[in-house]
């Protein structure tokens, strides 16, 4: 079993619903566990700025999938919420990221892990802190100093930590 952060974007649709269901779906998924989610931040766009802000938030999971395996299995759950796309750097409904697998390097045609930009993006950085104060990166910085170096770029504000209801519930 391999542990692994997520990192979640939505900005159409209702993006809080989009991270919440798709938070949901995590944890009654058959393939990995859910160990731990932060909260839902609002956001404002990186990248073009003619978009919705977005709404943003990381996960803990832990799979025995591989890592293209456990990309299709996300990629099958942005499709099945309906995934629209509508441009590169652009709105989407949900975006689910691979941040880090384990501690393995991984450089294939359809994966670069570690997230090449999540130590820039204080949309990951923020709230990762919120489920870990331990991770460091290969180059030895903290996520504390990552924090301290991108507090300037944006304001996150919290929206809450959605709810999980049980699968026998729904
Ligand atoms: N900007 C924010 N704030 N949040 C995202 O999830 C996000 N995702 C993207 C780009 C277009 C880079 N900008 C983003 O893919």
């Amino acid at each position: 079993m391999t542990q692994c952060y997520l990192g979640l974007g939505a900005n159409l649709n209702e993006p809080y619903q989009q991270l919440e269901q798709c938070l949901n779906t995590l944890a009654n998924h058959t393939d990995l566990q859910l160990l731990d989610y932060s909260d839902c931040y609002r956001s404002k766009p990186v990248g073009p700025q003619d978009q919705p802000d977005y709404v943003n938030a990381v996960a803990r999971i832990e799979t025995a999938l591989a890592p293209e395996a456990l990309l299709d299995a996300l990629q099958q759950i942005e499709n099945d919420q309906g995934r629209v796309r509508l441009r590169r750097w652009g709105e989407r409904t949900l975006d689910i990221d691979i941040l880090l697998y384990g501690d393995q390097h991984i450089h294939t045609e359809r994966l670069t892990v570690p997230h090449i930009e999540m130590r820039n993006r204080l949309f990951v950085i923020q709230p990762l802190m919120d489920i870990t104060t331990t991770l460091s990166f290969s180059d030895g910085s903290t996520i504390e100093q990552l924090y301290d170096q991108l507090k300037d770029q944006d304001q996150l504000v919290s929206m809450g930590r959605p709810k999980i209801v049980p699968a026998h519930n729904i």
